[in-house]
């Protein structure tokens, strides 16, 4: 970190020996598996320095918008949209955790067998390490899995600023009217947050602005097609995690600079590894910062990511919202028909995700599936069935997955892919 933030950590309220303990954590495991890696474009320079300065530069940003009255919402879920934050004058971070912390604390408050993401979020909170989370003037909860919905009960009574969205769990009319009217009610919320009126103005501006950032992950996914592969899974994905937390228009532009260096590393069929190396698409649970566990041993075991089928990747970024709308009401009903078409494993059915993943293998040439399920997540621990048969009838392999944040299983979970590997050779 550049500069000495140590006062500023202080004034909001967090464990300093905790929070060293954390970024020693998060430091050694990013030179271990980040700086580590050879031939990677230069332009992620920019992301190293993003995450050196996570806890750091970021963080003084933060401070400094609120210094100029401007608020921070913070969120777990890809269905809180960006787009009406923005309008409202307000910043939006994400708050998933992908690191275990005082998990012991945890566990006396959510029941063990609750999924690492939620209880790394817990983690975080009780044990006063997270500066997002200090920083932000709303909480946006929702109420998608049974997990999340219930946590969200405890989460109340450690934060004083909690906002719980309800969000539908089918596809139909009625589901979607839903959706509408929370949009409606957290415009409101948002609009007494920030006590800035959304206007047609300012949200067109604000859909163009989150729209540039997903077109840019667009650009960089769509470059992932080439063989060999110009960039490796774990800095694709290092891009979609940052895509939560960074200054959009700051994201944006370092993402479409690094898509320009890859068009000439494709050009001269420059890869970061060689050419036929087997390709997997990962699919399932979302994985935050800092959990980058199994890309790790993909990518050490000889494959490479071309794809990942996530919230923390296509499921989250792939469609744009319709600017075209001359109304807030009618650029509202935009922004509800884009996120309708996330494709949780919440909702039931859910047979958009089953075609999704079979069109993300055609579309990146993926020889095989990872399907990533963290310990306890019901919904994509359940789905992870009928999407192993899926693929299995069309002959694309699969390979089911259950862990956590910790690293007990990394020997068990290197023994399993190396061997699935072997098989796409
Ligand atoms: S839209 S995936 S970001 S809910 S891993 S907490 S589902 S038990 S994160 Fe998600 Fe929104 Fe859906 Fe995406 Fe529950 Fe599963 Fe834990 Fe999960």
């Amino acid at each position: 970190m550049s500069e000495d933030y140590r006062s500023m950590w202080t004034d909001l309220g967090l464990d300093l020996v905790a929070h060293d303990a954390l970024l020693s954590v998060l430091g050694q495991g990013y030179q271990d598996i980040y700086l580590s890696q050879k031939n990677r474009p230069e332009g992620m320079a920019y992301f190293d320095f993003v995450m050196s300065e996570v806890h750091g530069l970021r963080i003084k940003e933060l401070l400094d918008e609120k210094a100029a009255g401007r608020k921070i919402v913070g969120s777990f879920c890809v269905f809180v949209p960006e787009e009406l934050v923005l309008a409202a004058n307000a910043t939006l971070v994400g708050l998933c955790s992908g690191a275990d912390f005082a998990t012991e604390d945890v566990e006396r408050l959510l029941p063990r067998n609750t999924c690492a993401l939620i209880k790394s979020s817990f983690g975080f909170k009780l044990g006063k390490v997270c500066p997002y989370l200090e920083s932000a003037d709303m909480i946006v909860g929702e109420n998608t899995c049974d997990g999340k919905k219930k946590a969200y009960e405890s989460l109340g009574g450690l934060v004083n600023n909690l906002y719980v969205m309800d969000l539908p769990q089918v596809k139909s009319a009625n589901g979607k009217a839903l959706l509408k009217a929370e949009y409606q009610r957290f415009k409101a919320a948002l609009e007494d947050l920030t006590g800035v009126a959304i206007t047609k103005e300012s949200l067109k501006d604000a859909i163009h602005t989150v729209n540039a950032k997903r077109a840019a992950i667009h650009r960089l996914s769509a470059l992932r097609k080439a063989d060999p592969a110009p960039i490796s899974g774990l800095d694709a994905l290092l891009a979609n995690q940052v895509f939560f937390y960074d200054n959009p228009a700051r994201f944006t532009e370092s993402v479409n600079k690094i898509c320009d260096e890859l068009e000439k590393r494709i050009a001269a069929k420059q890869g970061v590894f060689p050419a036929k190396t087997p390709r997997i698409l990962v699919s399932g649970c979302p994985q935050a910062v800092p959990n980058w566990k199994l890309p790790m041993i993909v990518e050490a075991a000889g494959a490479v990511i071309v794809g990942e089928e996530s919230c923390v990747g296509e499921r989250g970024t792939r469609h744009l919202t319709d600017a075209s709308g001359e109304t807030v009401e009618q650029m509202l009903d935009a922004i509800v028909d884009r996120h309708f078409q996330v494709d949780c494993a919440i909702f039931t059915p859910n047979p958009d995700r089953l075609e999704h993943i079979q069109q993300m293998v055609a579309d990146y040439h993926a020889d095989g599936v990872i399907h990533y399920g963290l310990q306890f997540c019901q919904p994509y621990l359940m789905e992870s069935m009928p999407v192993e048969k899926a693929l299995e009838d069309r002959q694309i392999p699969c390979l089911r997955i259950e862990t956590d944040y910790s690293m007990e299983d990394v020997g068990q979970l290197k023994t399993r892919i190396e061997a699935f590997v072997e098989q796409l050779k």
